[in-house]
């Protein structure tokens, strides 16, 4: 495998803040490869994998998948694009996730955590609303309230952690994804320079 020498951007908040929204938006403006664990994750479970079941059922109880998998997959997945600078999109999700990264990605630069922070009300409003036709096994509202508890017990604490070593970006994410976007490029610019 050989080291690499690779930098990632976290990128954090609920479920339903715009981290996906705005990661499409970072990679049109600049040179960065959009990983979401979540869509790995998925795209395991649809592969046939023997974690799939797993998977499918840790999703629809917005539960986290053991680190172990959701590293294997992104570690091919920045091997395999070939690139260096990377958005990690909803990861690291709790401690095993942040121990998990800490013990195997020694090689990969942590730049800093984009923190997306948007309003419960608003974030399950979303979801509701993308449900209708995103096809999202956890877009219901049993599984939103879910998520918004593992949100709130177990990711953020990581984000708490990255704070206190002045490694985030806090970033308001209720306004419209255009105005999101204008505070993001001003967390990214200096990265990219
Ligand atoms: N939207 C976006 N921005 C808007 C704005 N500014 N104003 C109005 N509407 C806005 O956006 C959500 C919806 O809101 C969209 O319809 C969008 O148009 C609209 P999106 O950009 O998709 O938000 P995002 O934060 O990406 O929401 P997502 O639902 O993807 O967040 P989750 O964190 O819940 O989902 P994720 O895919 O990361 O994880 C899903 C599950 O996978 C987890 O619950 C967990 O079970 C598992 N998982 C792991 O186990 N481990 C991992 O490491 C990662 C995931
Ligand atoms: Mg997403």
């Amino acid at each position: 495998a050989g080291a690499l020498r690779h930098k990632v951007l976290f990128v954090l908040g609920g479920p339903g803040a715009g981290k996906g929204t705005q990661c499409a938006k970072i990679v049109a403006e600049y040179g960065f490869v959009h990983l979401s664990a979540g869509d790995l994750l998925r795209a395991e479970r649809a592969s046939g994998s023997e974690n799939g079941d797993m998977i499918d059922r840790m999703i629809r109880e917005g539960a986290i998948v053991p680190v172990k998998v959701t590293l294997d997959l992104l570690r091919k997945a920045m091997v395999d694009s070939g690139r260096d600078l990377f958005l990690i999109d909803g990861f690291p999700r709790n401690y095993d996730n942040l121990q998990g990264w800490n013990d195997e990605m020694t090689d990969v630069d942590v730049a800093g955590v984009l923190f997306y922070d948007c309003p419960e009300d608003e974030m399950e409003k979303r979801l509701l609303e993308r449900g209708k036709t995103s096809g999202r096994t956890d877009d219901n509202i049993d599984a939103i309230r879910k998520r918004f508890t593992t949100y709130h017990e177990s990711t953020m604490p990581i984000i708490e952690h990255f704070a206190e070593q002045n490694k985030v970006f806090h970033i308001l994410a209720i306004s419209t994804p255009d105005e999101v976007f204008e505070e993001t490029k001003k967390a990214i610019e200096p990265i990219v320079q």
